[in-house]
Order: structure tokens, then sequence, then C-alpha cells
């Protein structure tokens, strides 16, 4: 299908995509792309199997979309367990490229993908970039890492696909990443939003100001971030910031993304079912409640995921979307359940340490959080960097603006914590997915 939009005149055409499927059509297709999917995991994966078993439902006893709340959840732990290929539902003949993404323990959990699912990752790429407003004609400087993350190879195919024209640059290297940018008439950059901003600090340092380049607009996922973090670097690039969404075990980069109105990511979801739970109970709860992402592969054939739990914590946007697109859209992401930690009894989340913090003017989008435990007592520091000019401002005082941001993070934490600013540049820049939590309680 990817092939046929590319080589028609004029390129990629939006409309014929299922991302404007009249809903009734688009369940109908869903119901019937589930039923191949467990046909095939029951069939092919022992561990699914032994899972629809002891759940006592078998693959055709799912007559409705809503069945699917019947069937066994599948977690993170069942990769690990089934390391390295345990969940693989076509023999390695039919693999024709691995993935694995490293978690924080142990080993890396794999994935894997037959040339059909490759195909099925371009398109949902294509109609990705295509949502954001990205054609041939773009020149594509794609900063992912390229290698077992899924983000370089994902967006890559993807924008080749679109007929676009792709920089394999790769993440790192930022002088050479501004040097491309500048010299080959960079049009849509691809990266995670903690490495712009560090390309555009970077830049500012070389005398380059990226808001004079044609860069028109960045695909920048991978890791949470927020709206004023949006507003920031939309400000600092003149560019529009577009929010992409995935995960290896569903496919990588191209679950999800915004279109042109950036209110919600559109999912594609004639290749992914998406539903929202309530995570302590795991019961389904209905669109516009906040809860847990659940989403089972509609189209994998290497290895089909049945109810996957994300971790990550959104909801589904009720109402239809001025675009016109009749995929639904979840709220962007800023949390996963397991990114909270508890100072004092009190539950926190990074995401909204960042919205505070870059609600008040003149801190820079660059921040770390600190835990440590004194005297049995946990204690939160929160290091941000500051603008020259509040570090220079003598009136106000250094001391009145930390002030003013330890009083804007109580109001939204319900918790004091330490408040210390640091000068530009004193904060680790990431390549990749920035690390904000450096929890030192369980060091000691
Ligand atoms: O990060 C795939 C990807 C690459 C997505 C490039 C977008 C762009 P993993 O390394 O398996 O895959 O990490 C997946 O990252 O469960 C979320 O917690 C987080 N994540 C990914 N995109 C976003 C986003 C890739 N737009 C995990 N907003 C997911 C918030 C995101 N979190």
């Amino acid at each position: 299908m990817t092939e046929q939009w590319n080589d028609s005149p004029g390129g990629f055409h939006p409309a014929s995509t299922p991302d404007y499927l009249p809903a009734a059509q688009l369940r109908d297709l869903q119901l019937r792309r589930l039923q191949g999917v467990l046909r095939l995991a029951h069939d092919n994966v022992e561990p699914y199997r032994a899972k629809l078993a002891e759940a006592g439902i078998g693959p055709d006893d799912v007559k409705s979309l809503d069945d699917v709340a019947r069937l066994p959840f599948t977690v993170k732990e069942d990769l690990r367990d089934a390391y390295p290929f345990g969940l693989f539902a076509r023999p390695i003949g039919e693999v024709v490229r691995l993935h694995a993404s490293s978690g924080t323990t142990g080993k890396p959990t794999v994935v894997a993908y037959t040339q059909e699912d490759l195909k099925v990752w371009s398109e949902v790429m294509v109609r990705s970039f295509a949502a954001c407003g990205c054609h041939r004609g773009d020149v594509i400087q794609n900063a992912y890492g390229y290698g077992l993350f899924t983000g370089g190879l994902g967006a890559h195919y993807g924008a080749e696909a679109l007929g676009a024209t792709v920089i394999p640059i790769s993440g790192g290297n930022t002088e050479r990443q501004i040097m491309v940018m500048k010299d080959f008439g960079v049009t849509v950059i691809c990266c995670t939003p903690s490495y712009l901003l560090h390309i555009i600090e970077r830049a500012s340092e070389m005398g380059v100001d990226i808001r004079e380049l044609p860069l028109k607009a960045g695909v920048f996922g991978a890791e949470p971030w927020s709206e004023p973090m949006r507003v920031r670097i939309e400000a600092a690039g003149n560019i529009k910031a577009y929010d992409i969404y995935g995960l290896s075990e569903i496919i990588g980069p191209g679950v999800g993304i915004e279109c042109e109105y950036q209110a919600g990511l559109h999912i594609f979801e004639d290749h992914f079912l998406v539903e929202i739970i309530d995570p302590e109970t795991g019961d389904p709860l209905p669109d516009g409640q906040e809860g847990e992402l659940v989403l089972t592969t509609l189209s994998k054939r290497a290895m089909p995921m049945i109810r996957y739990r994300t971790r990550d914590i959104t909801q589904v946007v009720p109402s239809p979307c001025p675009c016109g697109r009749t995929i639904r859209r979840i709220k962007r992401i800023t949390r996963r359940s397991d990114d909270m930690f508890i100072i004092r009894g009190v539950n926190v989340f990074p995401s909204q340490v960042e919205t505070a913090l870059l609600a008040v003017e003149g801190t820079l989008p660059h921040y770390q959080i600190v835990l440590t435990r004194e005297h049995d007592l946990d204690q939160m520091e929160v290091q941000v960097e500051v603008t020259p000019e509040v570090f220079s401002d003598e009136v106000r005082g250094l001391e009145q603006f930390r002030a003013q941001l330890s009083h804007a993070l109580e109001n939204t934490l319900g918790l004091r914590c330490k408040v210390s600013l640091v000068e530009p540049n004193t904060i680790e820049r990431s390549m990749g997915k920035a690390k904000r939590v450096m929890d030192k309680r369980k060091l000691e």
C-alpha cells in the first residue's frame, strides 16, 4: 500500500488512508484483525496459549470488540520471561529484523518484525509524517538513534516511503547536526525534545540562530514532555513541535501522532487497538477518563501483542478532531504509572515538576530532580538552570527568584523541596531520552 501511495501522482494522499474510515467500518476491520491475531498467537506462541487457557477463553470466543476485555493482559515481565525469542509467532526464517530495548535491570526485551510488519511500520510512519504536514520535498534530519532502538530506523523508512529526503545522521555529534541542518536546508528534524533543546543551545553558542533556518517542524517523542516545554521549543526554534508516540513492544515510533491541530495524538487504530484501564483494578475505563493505556497489535505477524500494559497514563479524547480523521486521539503522555516517586508520603511525577518550573519566566528547560535520604527523612532537590539574565539580576536577586520557584513547586506538589539555581549548561545533556530523576536513596 505504501508503494502505491508513493507512486501516485503528487505523492501521498492522506485521504486515501484508513485515517478517515467511517467508524463502523473501522470497527469491523479491527474485529476481523483481532480475531486473526488471536488465532495466530494461540496457534504459535506457547505462553499465549497457556494464558488464554487459564483465562478460559479460546481464539474463536471473541465475537465483538468488547470481548477484548476478557482476554489476559501481557506485561513487560512476560517479554523478559520469554527472552529472547519465546513470544515470536513466526519462525526465525520469516523474521527479517530484530530490535531491543534496554531495561533498567538485566536483559533487554527483544522485538521482531516480518517483511509485512516492516511494511506496516513504514505505512504508519508515512501517515505520521503526513499528519503533521511533512511531504515529498521535505529534507528530514533523523537524529533518533540508529541501532537496536526503534527510533532511528522506524523514522528512517517512513520518511523514505513518504518520498522525503532523509539524512540518517542518528543522535550525537551536535556540532555536525547543526552544520548539516544549516548546509542541507533541513526542513524537519526528528529527535527527542530534550535533544532538540540541546541542539538549539549549542547552535546559539556557535553563532547559528535556528530560527533563521528553513527548519519548520520537529517530530518529537520517545520521552514525556509537557505543554510548557512545547511552547519553549516552538519559540526557540521558530518551528511547530509535534508529539509522536510509540513503543518497541508494539512497533516503535508511529503508534500515534498529533495532526496540525496539536490537540492529542491520533492512534492508527486500524493497526493498534486502544483501551484505557484502571491501573489498580485492570477494569476498562470509558473515553475521557484517565488511566493506563493498553494496546493490542492488530496486524503484527512476527510478535503479536495482546493487551499490552504500557504503563503510560493517558485518556482517550472523547470528541472528534477538527482535522476530520476518524481515528481517535489520546492526550499527550506526561507520565508513566511507574515513574512516580513518593517523598514524605506525597506522590510526585516528574512532569508536575517540569510544568511548575517552566511556568516561571527565567527558567531554562533543563532540570534534574535529586532524591536523597538524610536521617531517615526523604529529601527532594530540584536543580534548574536559569537564564544568564536571572543570574545577573541584582535588583530582584537570585534569592527572590529561588523563593518564587520554591513557591510554585509547593503549590503544584503540595510539598516543600529544595530548589537550586544553576548556570546554563550545568546539567548533563542527553542525546536520547533525558534522565530527569536521580534517586540516590536506593544507593544508600
Ligand atoms: O521510545 C519509540 C519511539 C521512538 C517513540 C521515537 C517516539 C519517537 P521505547 O524505547 O520502547 O520506544 O520506549 C517506549 O517511551 O512506553 C513511553 O513511556 C515513552 N514515550 C515514547 N514516546 C513518548 C511520547 C520508543 N511522545 C516508552 N510522550 C513509552 C511520552 C513517550 N512518552
